[in-house]
C-alpha cells in the first residue's frame, strides 16, 4: 500500500486528538490529558524550537555568503520588506472591512459582558497580558531597533524571542564571509553548509513524530477549552476573524498563481505540514524549521532567498495576527466603546496593527499582548482594558492557531514570490513527500 503522505498523517493525528479530547472531557478526565498527554506535545514544540536558532544561523550565513555580491542581498532585502508590509496592510484592511460590515459586536448582550468580566477580567492571564503589554508600551519608538542588535551572540541564540538578534548576527557574519578572501572564508562556509544539511535532516527526523505530537497538542487544546456557552456567544466574532483569514489565504493563492505561476493547490500541498504544525503549536517559531524545509525542498525556493525571507518573516511578518488585531479592536469598541468607532481610529488601527504585528513574538498568544498596544493607541479607556481582554479571551487560543497558520502561509508565499522575482525559484529538490525521511 502506498505510504500515506506526512500531511495526511498529521491531519489524522489532529482529528483523533480532537475526538480524544472531547471524549476525555465528557468523562471528566481532563486532568489525565494534562498530566499524561500534554507533555508529548510540549516535548515536540521544544525540539522544534531547539533547532530553530541553529538552522537560522546556518542557513542564513550560507544563504548570504552564497550571494555573489552584497547588492543582491540589498535588493532581496528591500523587495522582501516591501512585500511584507504590503501584505500586512492588505490583511488589516480585509479585517477592518469585514468587522465594520458584519458588526459582530452588536450581538453581545450586557449579560454576556458581565459573565465574561466576572470570569476573566481579574484572571491572572488577563493581568499577565496587560503587564506584558505595558512593558511594550513603555518602550521608545526605536527601542525595537535597538533590541534587534545582539550584544552577546550566545544569549541571542539562547532565547527564541531574540530571533531577530540571531538574524542580525547571521547577516553580519554572512556579509563578512562574502568580504574576506575566498580561501579564508571557505572552511567557515563549508562548516555552515554541512551544519545546514544536518539540521534539515534533524527536522525530517523530528517530523516523524509529528502525527503523535499534534494528537497531544489538539487533545490538550480541547480539554482546556472554555464552557461552550461562552464560545457560542463569541461565535460571530470568531467567525469574522476566520472568514478574514480564509480570504487572506485566497489572496496568497492568487499571488502564487499570478506571480509565481505555480498551481495554488500544489503549493498548498507542498507547505501543508508547516501549516498544520503552525495550527497545532500556535507558534511561527516552532513551525519555522519545517516551513524552511518545505519551502526549500518541496517548493523549490533557493536557499539564498528562503534562508533570509522565512526567518525574517517568522518574526516580523504576521498577516494573520494583524488581521485579527484589526477585527478584535473594532469588535471590542462595538461592545464597550462605540464612541471610539470613528474613521480616524480605523486608520490608526491600520498603522498600529502593522507595527504591533511586527513587534509580536512568534509564540502563542503574542498577538493578544500587542492588541493592547493597538487599543491604547486609539485612546481606548485603560480602566476597561481588562474587560476588553476578557471579552475575547475564551476564543483566543483557537483563533491563535488559525492566525499563526496564516502567518506561516504568508511567509511561504512571499518567499516564493521574491524568489520568482529574482529568478531563484527552481524545481523542487524532493519529488515525493517521503524522499526526505529516513527509510525504515
Ligand atoms: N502565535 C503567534 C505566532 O506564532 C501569532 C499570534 O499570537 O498572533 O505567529
Amino acid at each position: 500500500m502506498k505510504k500515506l503522505a506526512l500531511h495526511w498523517k498529521i491531519l489524522i493525528g489532529m482529528v483523533l486528538g480532537v475526538v480524544f479530547g472531547f471524549t476525555m472531557a465528557s468523562f471528566n478526565y481532563q486532568q489525565f490529558v494534562l498530566d499524561w498527554v500534554e507533555p508529548v506535545g510540549k516535548i515536540f514544540v521544544k525540539l522544534l524550537k531547539l533547532i530553530a536558532v541553529p538552522l537560522i544561523l546556518a542557513s542564513l550565513i550560507k544563504g548570504v555568503s552564497d550571494l555573489k555580491d552584497i547588492s543582491k542581498f540589498k535588493n532581496m532585502g528591500v523587495r522582501t520588506i516591501f512585500v511584507y508590509i504590503l501584505t500586512t496592510i492588505i490583511a488589516i484592511t480585509i479585517g477592518l472591512g469585514l468587522v465594520n460590515v458584519l458588526k459582530p459586536g452588536e450581538g453581545i448582550t450586557p449579560e454576556t459582558v458581565t459573565m465574561l468580566k466576572e470570569k476573566y477580567a481579574t484572571s491572572g492571564k488577563a493581568q499577565t497580558i496587560l503587564s506584558n503589554a505595558q512593558k511594550q508600551a513603555e518602550a521608545g519608538p526605536l527601542d525595537f531597533v535597538v533590541d534587534m542588535v545582539p550584544d552577546n551572540a550566545v544569549t541571542a541564540m539562547s532565547d527564541n524571542k531574540l530571533m531577530l538578534q540571531v538574524i542580525v548576527f547571521a547577516i553580519l557574519l554572512g556579509i563578512c564571509v562574502l568580504l574576506v578572501p575566498e580561501e579564508k572564508a571557505k572552511p567557515l562556509k563549508d562548516f555552515f553548509d554541512s551544519l545546514n544539511e544536518v539540521i534539515l535532516k534533524l527536522v525530517d527526523l523530528i517530523m516523524l513524530s509529528a502525527p503523535y505530537a499534534v494528537f497531544a497538542l489538539l487533545a490538550t487544546v480541547v480539554v482546556s477549552a472554555d464552557d461552550p456557552d461562552i464560545l457560542i456567544a463569541l461565535l460571530k466574532y470568531a467567525g469574522v476573524v476566520v472568514l478574514g483569514l480564509i480570504l487572506m489565504i485566497c489572496f496568497y493563492l492568487f499571488l502564487i498563481a499570478v506571480y509565481a505561476k505555480k498551481s495554488p493547490l500544489w503549493f498548498l500541498s507542498q507547505i501543508s505540514p508547516a501549516q498544520l504544525l503552525a495550527f497545532s503549536t500556535s507558534s511561527s517559531a516552532a513551525a519555522l524549521p519545517v516551513t524552511m524545509e518545505r519551502v526549500e525542498e518541496h517548493v523549490g525556493v533557493d536557499k539564498e532567498v528562503s534562508s533570509f525571507v522565512l526567518p525574517v518573516g517568522a518574526t516580523i511578518n504576521m498577516d494573520g495576527t494583524s488581521l485579527y488585531q484589526g477585527v478584535a479592536a473594532v469588535f471590542i469598541m462595538q461592545v464597550l466603546w462605540p464612541e471610539g468607532l470613528v474613521f480616524s481610529n480605523q486608520l490608526m488601527i491600520i498603522l498600529t496593527a502593522l507595527l504591533a504585528s511586527i513587534g509580536s513574538a512568534a509564540v502563542p498568544g503574542a498577538g493578544m499582548v500587542m492588541l493592547v498596544i493597538v487599543l491604547e493607541a486609539i485612546g481606548f479607556p485603560s480602566d476597561i482594558l481588562p474587560i476588553a481582554l476578557a471579552l475575547i479571551f475564551a476564543v483566543d487560543r483557537p483563533l491563535d492557531m488559525c492566525r499563526t497558520t496564516v502567518n506561516v502561509t504568508g511567509d511561504a508565499t512571499v518567499s516564493t514570490i521574491v524568489a520568482k522575482s529574482l529568478g531563484k525559484l527552481g524545481a523542487p529538490k524532493v519529488k515525493n513527500w517521503d524522499d526526505n525521511y529516513p527509510k525504515k
